[in-house]
């Protein structure tokens, strides 16, 4: 399919790309940096977080790539423990020369920088200090950390992400750690950690708001739109109920600062006993984040779900691999496989009207300006004898959610950049280099580093002359 009506996107659009630390960088121990929960979480099955793509000391070259591609913006994440080895303490200045050295080179070749403060790295030291996010002293040592960055990079970077995908976190335990020893449930603690990270996200907030008033920022979340399996009463009811714990909740919570009124009732009849303070709620209330991130990748279809069910939500697949699966909440709502849909080999449904149907949704609810954070389908990929990739399922992908998204413009929905996942292959959370969703490819595989040189894929070229057509 043909990409042809880019007119009503402005001038100023935002054209980017997206990646994160810990998927790129590579250098884990390098120049002071500390362990994060993401290093140890990842299945050892994958190459792990030690090379990645080697980013940390490839970046100008991949900068270059950046600037030929003909990218406005780059969002990608500072590690925290790159910045505070120990999570708290003593800044490592090297850590702070990298992204500094980063920066320059972006904003010296014409590219804004879009900068995530967490991306799942949590500084392992916080975890053996205090589990984390499940405790209190994690807002102030995230506050401290993000208050660091922006001050540091305020005269280059304007346009901030606090927390990447806290919704997927709630949702997907495998990106958080908890605490083996806690007499609570595992769904208790996930309130209590969500609730310290809504908190941590708003003191941010609030700071750049107050001293940075021409900045931007807020939180980039995944969503998804959610389908009734049918016209009955009870599925559509149920579809409501899922879209209100996995959308709507986490939304409120950021843009309106309070707890929807059904998972409030919902976390009482757990009989779930959250350390939530009056001044949180007062700190929730008066931080109003003036940009949204969304990350899109797949609509979700729902139905009813009898209490008889038995609750599920993630799956071990043949590599070891944690998966989110279709997740069954008895008595609420069950997830199931959309038939009307295609799906990419790990399942995800591909669903470009559905990013249309999301943005129109939540635009006319929370009316900021946003960013596509990440957009993008994974694939088995290798080089072909000439040396590139043919990734024409991808173009094609990319396309479909293009024009969907410029019709969302169309609709009066205010998008104001757009940055696929991701500038280049990288190690997949879930399923390493086996799954690769770049405009460039990297040559290395899950078990052998190879020589890591990178080349160009036939998207990159796609991207590339939309680009430069759409900002002529
Ligand atoms: C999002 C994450 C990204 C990235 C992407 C693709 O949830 O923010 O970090 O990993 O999903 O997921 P995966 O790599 O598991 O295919």
């Amino acid at each position: 399919m043909q990409y042809q009506s880019i007119s009503p996107l402005s001038k100023q659009f935002l054209w980017g790309a997206a990646t994160a630390a810990y998927q790129c960088e590579g250098a884990k121990l390098e120049d002071g940096k500390g362990l994060s929960i993401v290093d140890l979480n990842i299945n050892p099955k994958f190459a792990d977080t030690s090379v990645t793509t080697d980013h940390y000391h490839r970046y100008k070259e991949d900068v270059a790539l950046m600037k030929e591609l003909g990218l406005k913006a780059y969002r990608f994440s500072i590690a925290w423990p790159r910045i505070f080895p120990n999570g708290d303490g003593i800044i490592n200045q090297k850590g702070l020369d990298f992204y500094r050295n980063l920066i320059d080179e972006l904003v010296k070749n014409g590219i804004e920088p879009l900068v995530t403060l967490y991306h799942f790295d949590l500084p392992k030291a916080l975890q053996d200090k205090y589990q984390g996010w499940s405790s209190r002293q994690v807002i102030d040592d995230f506050f401290h950390f993000s208050k660091t960055v922006i001050d540091e990079f305020s005269d280059s970077v304007t346009h901030w992400f606090t927390i990447n995908e806290q919704s997927n976190m709630f949702a997907l335990p495998y990106l958080l750690v908890f605490d083996e020893n806690d007499t609570r449930s595992i769904e208790e603690q996930k309130y209590q950690m969500n609730h310290y990270m809504t908190v941590a996200h708003a003191k941010v907030v609030e700071y750049c708001r107050t001293q940075y008033p021409s900045h931007k920022i807020g939180p980039a979340i995944g969503l998804s739109p959610y389908y009734a399996a049918s016209a009955l009463p009870e599925d559509v009811l149920a579809t409501q109920v899922c879209a209100d714990f996995k959308t709507y909740f986490f939304m409120d919570l950021y843009f309106k600062g309070e707890y929807k009124a059904n998972i409030w009732k919902y976390i009482l009849e757990q009989g779930y006993n959250l350390d939530i303070l009056e001044e949180d709620l007062a700190l929730m209330k008066s931080a109003k984040p003036n940009l949204l991130g969304i990350n899109y990748y797949q609509s979700t279809m729902v139905r009813a779900c009898p209490e008889t069910e038995v609750a599920q939500d993630v799956a071990i697949d043949e590599n070891g691999a944690k998966q989110a699966i279709f997740e069954t909440a008895p008595g609420r709502y069950q997830v199931i496989q959309n038939p009307n849909l295609n799906t990419t080999p790990w399942g995800w449904e591909i669903d470009p009207i559905g990013l249309r149907i999301l943005l129109n949704d939540i635009y006319a609810r929370y009316p900021v300006p946003i960013i596509i954070t990440e957009n993008g389908i994974g694939g088995q990929e290798s080089l072909d004898e000439n040396n590139t990739v043919d990734d024409s399922y991808r173009i094609e992908y990319l396309s479909e959610h293009l024009d969907a998204l410029t019709q969302s413009v169309n609709d009066g929905v205010d998008v104001v950049g757009y940055c696929p996942w991701s500038f280049m292959d990288l190690l997949s959370t879930s399923s390493g280099f086996n799954k690769r969703y770049g405009f460039v490819y990297v040559n290395r595989t899950d078990k052998e580093l190879l020589d890591l040189a990178r080349y160009k894929k036939k998207s990159f070229y796609w991207y590339q002359s939309l680009i430069q057509s759409a900002t002529k």
